[in-house]
């Protein structure tokens, strides 16, 4: 494989020369079964580190630059990876830091795992064998260790031990996919949103535990305050879109659920649902019991309340969750679909009027519990709507009204 190993520079003129020489010395000549080269990527420093390399240049000719304006590090490394694929053809490309903070020498250990079917492999500071500089003052160990604590709880994501850390190890492929979305991130930010949205892309990411080793010339061009505020602001906002759709589900049937249960009283203690049992219920020949006549009232108000989270519960999918289908242009109109979402809802206000008649019938009117009384409608409502109406409305979301609206869009967007 073509292997490039890309170190970013800023004001690194001392350091990178020590790099380069590490490198091509102690461990390209190690490595046998690839095509190693070096590549820095300059922002035209101007503490000469630029000159430095170029006259290491002649000595080493696998050794290149990449210079351009400083836009930050996440923009060195997208112009610099960019020109490692074009120019030299790379399968695999290293990010480095140029401060010796990261050890060379776990080259191999990195490209051993490529071997073994990684997309991305991270050098890990906070796993078994890693660790932080032993000299970093408590203040930066622990603002390191609770920025990657973080993004960890964000993420939900633990087995990726270290999400900001800069020597890695990634396939040309994974950044070729990965490239767009990340112009405009910077610093950590730039690191954790290369990972985050190749993880989403179903890469495989390994792990090599590294010794982090502090700088010892030149100053560090990171502001930790800054950039770990907008680290934060980006991976809550990234984890949020990534759980769009549970968001919405849960918002759209905790509404549902209140809309329930409120037209239900109103219908209830109106006298609507009484009238309507009246209606229904008497038969001139046989006079109805009281406490069927509630029974039926009860299961009626229990009708109204499911017929009016059916309609909440369409208004929202409608304009919300399928928000992208009708800028795809649903052809159908507007009633025909609210008609045809309560067709395939009539069986959830069906189960839910007959569950309420069934108990009230049962067992009576009110329910007495632990010394409260409360209407048994209110009781049941909510079993019967976990047990029964949601897997049902999942099904028929799934497979009824959002395949077709979906197949529908895919011959729309045909014409
Ligand atoms: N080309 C380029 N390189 C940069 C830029 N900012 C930082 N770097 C390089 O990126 C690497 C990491 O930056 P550092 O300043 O060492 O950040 P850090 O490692 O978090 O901080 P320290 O531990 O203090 O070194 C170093 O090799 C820098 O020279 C930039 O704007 N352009
Ligand atoms: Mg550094």
């Amino acid at each position: 494989m073509n292997i490039v190993v890309v170190t970013a520079t800023y004001n690194e003129k001392g350091n990178i020369e020590r790099l380069i020489d590490i490198i091509e010395t102690e461990v390209f000549p190690k490595i046998k079964s690839h095509k190693m080269r070096l590549l820095v990527a300059d922002d035209n420093s101007p503490d000469g580190t630029g000159e430095a390399v170029r006259r290491l240049m002649k000595k080493w000719k696998n050794l290149s630059i990449n210079s351009g304006e400083k836009k930050g590090l996440g923009a060195a490394y997208l112009r610099a990876i960019t020109s490692a694929i074009e120019e030299f053809d790379a399968d695999v490309i290293f990010e480095i830091d140029a401060d010796l903070s990261h050890d060379p020498k776990e080259i191999p250990n990195f490209l051993k795992k490529m071997e073994d079917g990684y997309d991305i492999v991270t050098g890990t500071r906070y796993s078994e064998g890693g660790s932080m500089p032993e000299n970093w003052p408590l203040h930066r160990k622990a603002f390191s260790v609770i920025g990657n604590l973080l993004v960890k709880i964000i993420t939900g994501r633990f087995y990726i031990y270290d999400w900001t850390g800069g020597f890695r190890a990634i396939k040309r492929e994974v950044f070729l996919k990965e490239k767009d979305k990340l112009i405009s991130f910077q610093g950590y930010t730039f690191q954790v949103a290369f990972l985050y949205k190749a993880l989403l892309d179903g890469y495989k990411i390994g792990h090599v535990p590294i010794h982090f080793k502090d700088r010892t010339l030149g100053r560090s061009k990171i502001a930790p305050l800054e950039y770990i505020v907008n680290l934060l602001k980006y991976v809550i906002w990234e984890r949020i879109y990534e759980l769009r759709r549970f968001i919405k589900f849960l918002i759209v049937g905790s509404t549902g659920f209140i809309t329930q249960i409120a037209t239900q009283e109103v219908a209830v203690r109106s006298g609507l649902a009484y009238a309507i049992s009246l209606i229904i219920g008497s038969s001139p020949s046989s006079p109805i019991l009281e406490r069927d006549i509630l029974a039926l009232r009860d299961g009626i108000g229990g009708g109204f309340g499911a017929e009016a989270a059916i309609i909440s519960n369409f208004m929202f999918n409608n304009f919300w969750t399928f928000n992208d289908a009708r800028k795809l242009k649903v052809k159908s109109p507007f009633f025909l679909r609210l008609i045809k979402f309560n067709l395939t809802s009539v069986a959830s206000i069906f189960i839910q009027s007959f569950s309420i008649w069934f108990f009230v019938q049962l067992l009576g009117v009110n329910l007495n519990i632990g010394g409260f009384t409360i209407p048994t409608r209110l009781v049941v409502v909510v079993p019967t709507i976990i047990l029964f109406v949601i897997p049902l409305n999942y099904f028929i979301y799934n497979k009824i009204i959002w395949k077709t609206q979906y197949l529908r869009n895919v011959n729309d967007a045909k014409v």
